[in-house]
Formats: structure tokens, sequence, C-alpha cells
């Protein structure tokens, strides 16, 4: 983790464990109309996504009933070590999630963010994605300031010269052709590495990895850094369709109220950081956001 991190992530778990032991929770408001005042006067707007923007577009979550962590471990397709260890079985985890987005489409919650976009840039107005989803839905919602913090499902890395290119092929190689879901005990299904898909730069011809961040990888130091400027910069932040556990992205809209800056929570349940922020508002995205986003009296006809 980059100095900078490191030391936002320990002043940010002291700020909050201090905040959480001194200040009794105050419960979010979801109040529509109080929050449709502040969405009227926003002129940046950070849209922090997870998983829970996709659920509606039947794209499995992770910790959610169906959630991929509930079937897999994380540590044996998400860490560099099981890619060290099988990359054939987590080429096996992330062809099969590849070949699930061929029937999956945006939602209206990917499409309320877009439309969202393209009409508050005509007043002069940001609306920023910043999501940890690798799905590529908010860019087929039509979304353009989007940040990939973790990667993206059709890009490949070159683990020998680094080479990054998009890949859309269905299969990616003929050996995962027809080949389901992932499974970590079949010893003899392990498809030989020079059979997996290969960098196709000249005269370089190593295994590729899916260009995602695995648990335990550093994010991209240049992403991370734009996304902070982002949260620096907005006046409001809605977070949306995340449990908000993972590093650092979980660590983003708290900071962002810790400034005193409107943040709303859409997600179908609580979660361990609902009480740091203004709005919460229980529900499916799908039908939360377009009412939040829509657009609103004063804005021009
Ligand atoms: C890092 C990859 C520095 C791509 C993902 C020990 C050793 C090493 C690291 C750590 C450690 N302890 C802590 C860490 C840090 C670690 C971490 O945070 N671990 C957690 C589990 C504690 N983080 C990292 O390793 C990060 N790197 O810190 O680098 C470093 C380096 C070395 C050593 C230490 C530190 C990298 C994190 C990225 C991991 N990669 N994905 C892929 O395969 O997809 S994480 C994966 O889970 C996703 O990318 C996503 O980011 C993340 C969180 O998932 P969510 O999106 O929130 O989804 P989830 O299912 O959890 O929740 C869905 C939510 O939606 C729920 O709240 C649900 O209620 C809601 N919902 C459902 N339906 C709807 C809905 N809401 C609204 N509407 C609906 N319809
Ligand atoms: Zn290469």
């Amino acid at each position: 983790m980059s100095l900078l991190l490191t030391r936002k992530f320990a002043q940010y778990s002291l700020n909050l464990t201090v905040k959480m032991a001194t200040e009794t929770p105050k419960q979010p408001s979801s109040d529509m109309a109080a929050f449709r005042k502040v969405f009227d006067k926003a002129r940046h707007i950070v849209v922090l996504t997870g998983a829970g923007v996709s659920a509606e577009s039947g794209v499995p979550t992770f910790r959610g009933a169906g959630g991929l962590w509930r079937k897999w471990r994380a540590q044996d397709l998400a860490t560099p070590w099981a890619f060290q260890d099988n990359p054939s079985l987590v080429w096996e985890f992330y062809h099969y999630r590849r070949e699930v987005m061929g029937s999956k489409n945006p939602n209206k919650a990917h499409e309320a963010i877009a439309n969202c976009e393209k009409r508050l840039a005509k007043q002069g107005r940001r609306v920023v994605v910043v999501t940890q989803n690798i799905d590529e839905l908010h860019k087929r919602a039509g979304s353009e300031n989007i940040m990939e913090l973790h990667g993206n499902l059709f890009t490949t890395r070159c683990t020998k010269c680094g080479h990054i290119e998009k890949n859309h092929d269905s299969p990616i190689c003929e050996a995962l052709r027809g080949k389901g879901e992932p499974d970590p005990t079949a010893e003899d299904a392990r498809i030989s590495p020079e059979l997996l898909p290969r960098c196709k730069q000249e005269g370089c011809g190593a295994m590729t990895r899916p260009h995602v961040v695995w648990f335990g990888e550093n994010l991209n130091e240049a992403l991370l850094d734009s996304a902070q400027k982002e949260l620096d910069l907005c006046d409001l932040c809605l977070v949306v369709g995340t449990s908000s556990v993972v590093y650092p992205a979980a660590m983003f809209a708290p900071q962002v109220a810790n400034r005193g800056v409107p943040v709303a929570e859409f997600n179908i349940e609580p979660t361990s950081v609902t009480n740091s922020f203004g709005f919460h508002f229980t529900g499916p995205c799908g039908s939360t956001l377009p009412e939040a986003l829509a657009p609103t009296e004063s804005e021009p006809k």
C-alpha cells in the first residue's frame, strides 16, 4: 500500500474509532425531498458503486445471497498467490464471469447515473463514477466519467511484458470453451499454462492475467490519486450497492462525510458505515436511484 494510502488508512481508522467511541451514532435521514434539495444545489457529484448496482442486471454480488464469496473463497480465486498456484482455476473463474456478462445488461440504476451525468454536464455540473465493479455496465449504460478502481473483466495484462489490452473474445481461449463454474476441488481439470490466454505482442507469448486488482495487490496509484481528487472536491457523494468492507474503497465515502459533505447511501440494507452518512435510502437502487436523480424543478427544461 503506498505510504500516502497507509497514512490515510491509519488516520481514517483512528478518526473513525474515536468518532464511534465518542459520538452516539445519529440515524441518517431517508427524506427524499430533503435529499433532492441537496442534489439540486450540487455542482460536483461522486457516485461510488459496488456489486449491488449490478445486482438487478442479474450479476452476482460478492457477499449477499448467491454471492461469489459465498460459493468460493476469494483466496482461491482473487489473489496473486492463487494465480501463481493455479492459473487455470483463476482463469476459469474470470472466464465464467466474462461469459455470465454475455447475457447481462445495464439496469435502471446504471442508466439513471449515466443520464444524470449527461444532463448535468449541460449545466456545467460534474458527475463521476468511482466503481469497484469490473463488469463494464456503467460504460455500457453511457457513463463517460468512470474510474474502475479494481480493473476490468474484459482487459488482460501480460505477466511478462506488462502489455495491457481489451479483449471481449468469447471464449478468451479455446481451452476454456464450454468451461462453466470453476471447481477448486477438481484436480485433473487443470488447463496447462501454454493453453491459457497468451500475450500477442511480437516476441512475447507469455501468459496473460485478468487486468483486475486482487486482494493483497495495490490499486493503481495514478487512479487512486485521481479518485482522491474527485472525493476532495465533490459537494455531494452517493454510495450505491456496496457493503463497504473492502479497503481502500470502503474509506472513501466516510472520508467525504468527515469533511461535512452530504453523503447518501443507496442499499437494500444498512451497512457498517450507514451511520456516518446524512442519508440512507433502503431499497433496490434500480428504483431508488432513478427517483433520486430525476430532473429537479429548477433544472432547465
Ligand atoms: C490493498 C477484484 C494494499 C476484481 C476485488 C490483509 C492482507 C492483504 C490485504 C488486506 C488485508 N486486510 C485488509 C486488506 C486490504 C484488503 C481488504 O480490504 N480486505 C477486506 C476483505 C478486509 N484490500 C486489498 O487487498 C486491496 N488492496 O489494500 O492494497 C495492500 C497490499 C498488500 C497488503 C495489504 C494492503 C485490494 C482490494 C480489491 C480486491 N478485489 N475484486 C474482481 O474479481 O471483481 S474486491 C471485490 O469485493 C469487489 O471488487 C469489490 O470491490 C469488493 C467489495 O464488494 P462490493 O462491491 O461491496 O459487493 P458486496 O457483495 O460485498 O456487497 C454488495 C452490496 O450491495 C451489499 O451491501 C448489498 O446489500 C447491496 N445490494 C445488493 N443488491 C442491491 C444492493 N444495493 C442496492 N440495490 C440492490 N439491488
Ligand atoms: Zn507480453
